[in-house]
């Protein structure tokens, strides 16, 4: 397995919508299982493929708590078929570093997907898994979470993210 680069903003491949994938097959697998390792060594909650540079639509999660047995969950061509009650939770984003802001969702949700074996699965979730899994899927048709905020709140961010480049090239 191999750990992948991170694309960060603004990079354009954040910004597409992603293709649904037409075969599950050995190559899909062996990148799940790569996106897999990439979220543990970030380390992150989610992961969507468009993030390590591939525009298909899969995503891998792991919302278990910290000391508990990992409960990786991977999403192919997902999609939200039920919708209830409002959150409103602070998210981060792998691609989007040292930035955090609240975000208004969908607090239940029931998700369609397909699973590693290409059977069509739905699963019920609530609390950070279901902010988790429509972070992910916005991230499959070129959403970040920052495109959530208000215009003037998206000003701020430019700005503060601008300063954030500078500082991370000085460091380099
Ligand atoms: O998709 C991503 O960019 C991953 C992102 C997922 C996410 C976080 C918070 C709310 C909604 C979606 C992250 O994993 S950011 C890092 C993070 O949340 C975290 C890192 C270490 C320990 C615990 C959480
Ligand atoms: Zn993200």
């Amino acid at each position: 397995m191999s750990i992948l680069p991170i694309r960060h903003y603004p990079d354009p491949v954040l910004k597409l919508i992603a293709e649904p994938v037409a075969t599950v097959d050995a190559e899909l697998r062996r990148l799940a299982a790569d996106m897999a390792e990439t979220m543990y060594a970030a380390p992150g909650i989610g992961l969507a493929a468009p993030q390590v540079g591939v525009s298909r639509r899969m995503a891998v999660i792991d919302c278990a708590p910290s000391g508990e047995p990992p409960q990786l969950f991977t999403l192919i061509n997902p999609e939200i078929i039920e919708r209830e009650g409002d959150s409103c939770e602070e998210e981060g984003c792998l691609s989007v570093p040292a930035y955090y802001a609240k975000v208004d969702r969908s607090a239940r949700i029931r998700v369609r997907y397909l699973d590693l074996d290409g059977q069509t699965r739905e699963r019920d979730a609530d609390g950070l898994l279901a902010i988790c899994i429509q972070h992910e899927l916005d991230h499959l048709d070129g959403i970040l979470f920052v495109d959530h905020l208000s215009p003037l709140k998206k000003g701020i961010f430019r700005k503060k993210y601008k300063k954030i480049l500078e500082q991370q090239r000085e460091q380099m």
